[in-house]
């Protein structure tokens, strides 16, 4: 590694070191940049900036359960980079939040959102909260404590949070009505994945799922092909797994799993557009377990405390959570016959998974490439609400197409800049990276 590049790593190593999942998000992009400092040495005067964030903010989030116990959960936002927008990215709410995690997903953020060619900066929240077997009551109870403290630091030009894990409409709604009512003013741009009735954008539930086949899409149009007639595994069955598994359908091809961290599902039929619908109503309205799938439709079977990855198929979608993809899963892809990977989570695949696809020429769309769409329709909802605005369908959707489309080029060609055509991963690191670094130098030391 160039003296520079080892340096920041080695800095955040010693500052840091009980943050593994950030250490794990921060080298392989080191090692992108690597590429980059090398051939344009004037990038490294960045390099010990960008890995620290701006702010990080920690709280405590006292809540009243069903039973008026009292309940303690930890709050966090980090706001990582604001060169060339305000922070964006989203909150998750998962018994595995710590600030390692919201560090590793607000640094990918940074270089996600500037992958979309639009103007937003890089951050990440969340909790500790298991909104999992929770009353809606409780719920509720617990956004109005965790927005109380986070109303404090964010608004519509400084940090516009979003869903993640754990976090969709329903609490996007808790969390907006208690901001509104402290703030005394409707800001509709301070949170997006609303509501459509109050300044939510149409296809932004779909965005990342969408945007993820999309990309894919690219990736195989570039290669002369198609998703038309391919069998597709997905894992997950969250927000980003279910709009995967509609555009995947309606691009022809014929996506056969879904998981939860119960097992997954086997469907060799296809989780068509009925069985999609069944899906969502479980998942978003009933709030119960993949199981119920196989339960409810004949020739599905449930395996559980199991991960997809050993089925036979052409192409993989992993929607989960990050490293669920390990090297010895990857293999197991590579061996039953798989042609590529599309990241709809935030890192899912492990390094080592990473170095077998690359090993075996697997065609790769990394998270931050891949996963993209749904910032960008967020940037979109902003917009719309700045205009006071609501644009149609079909014109949002013809935007995010657009946009992944250009994500795709701009890492194809940033990929050709540093020597290593094909390679997404490192594509998109620095593709990301050097439109942040520019507005970095143009401000200043600061
Ligand atoms: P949801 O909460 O809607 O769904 C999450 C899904 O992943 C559920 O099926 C859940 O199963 C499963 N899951 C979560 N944690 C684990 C775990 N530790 N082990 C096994 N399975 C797990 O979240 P999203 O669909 O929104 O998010 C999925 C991924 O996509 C995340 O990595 C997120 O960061 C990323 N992402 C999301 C975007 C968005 O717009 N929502 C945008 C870009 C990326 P269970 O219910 O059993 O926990
Ligand atoms: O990981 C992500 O990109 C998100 N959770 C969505 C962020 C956003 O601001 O919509």
């Amino acid at each position: 590694m160039q003296r520079a590049v080892e340096e920041t790593y080695q800095q955040v190593l010693r500052r840091d070191p009980d943050q593994p999942e950030f250490h794990q998000a921060l080298l392989e992009v080191l090692r992108s940049l690597d590429l980059l400092v090398e051939r344009e040495p004037d990038y490294a005067a960045v390099l010990s900036r960008i890995v620290e964030p701006e702010r990080v903010i920690m709280f405590r989030v006292p809540w009243q359960d069903r039973d008026d116990n009292i309940r303690v959960n930890r709050g966090f936002r980090t706001q990582f980079n604001s060169a060339i927008g305000p922070y964006k990215g989203g909150l998750r709410f998962h018994p595995s939040v710590n600030l390692s995690v919201i560090k590793f997903l607000a640094f990918e953020q940074i270089l996600k959102n500037s992958l979309t060619g639009l103007p937003i900066g890089g951050g990440k929240g969340g909790s500790d909260f298991d909104p999992k077997g929770k009353t809606d009551s409780e719920v509720m109870r617990f956004c109005q404590s965790f927005m109380t403290e986070l109303a404090h630091h964010i608004g519509p030009n400084t940090d516009i949070p979003a869903g993640d894990i754990g976090v969709g409409a329903r609490e996007i709604g808790y969390l907006f009505g208690q901001f509104k009512r402290l703030r005394k003013a409707y800001e509709a741009g301070v949170l997006t994945g609303k509501g459509l009735s109050y300044g939510g954008s149409l296809i932004r539930p779909e965005a990342t799922g969408y945007g993820c086949a999309y990309f894919a899409e690219e990736m195989l149009k570039s290669r002369g092909d198609s998703l038309d007639g391919k069998k597709v595994l997905v894992s997950g069955s969250g927000n980003v797994a279910q709009f995967c598994i509609e555009k995947v359908n309606a691009l022809g091809g014929r996506c056969i799993t879904m998981s939860d961290s119960s097992g997954y599902v086997l469907d060799e039929d296809g989780i068509d557009t009925e069985k999609c619908e069944f899906l969502m109503a479980l998942k978003n309205e009933r709030r119960g377990r993949v199981s119920e799938y196989a339960d409810k439709f004949k020739g599905a079977k449930f395996v559980p405390n199991a991960k997809p990855w050993g089925i036979a198929a052409d192409f993989a979608f992993p929607c989960a959570t990050q490293n669920e993809v390990d090297a010895e899963d990857a293999a197991s892809l590579v061996k039953n016959g798989c042609r590529g990977v599309c990241e709809g989570a935030n890192m899912p695949s492990t390094p080592e998974a990473v170095e077998v696809y690359n090993e075996h020429r697997l065609m790769f769309g990394p998270g931050k490439a891949a996963n993209a769409g749904g910032g960008a329709t967020s940037a979109l909802e902003m917009s719309q609400n700045s205009q006071r605005m609501m644009w149609s369908r079909e014109d949002v959707d013809a935007r995010l197409r657009k946009i992944m489309t250009n994500i795709h080029e701009a890492a194809v060609q940033a990929a050709e800049r540093v020597g290593m055509p094909d390679n997404l991963l490192h594509g998109a690191n620095i593709a990301g990276f050097t439109k942040v670094a520019d507005a970095m130098m143009s401000h200043g030391i600061v």
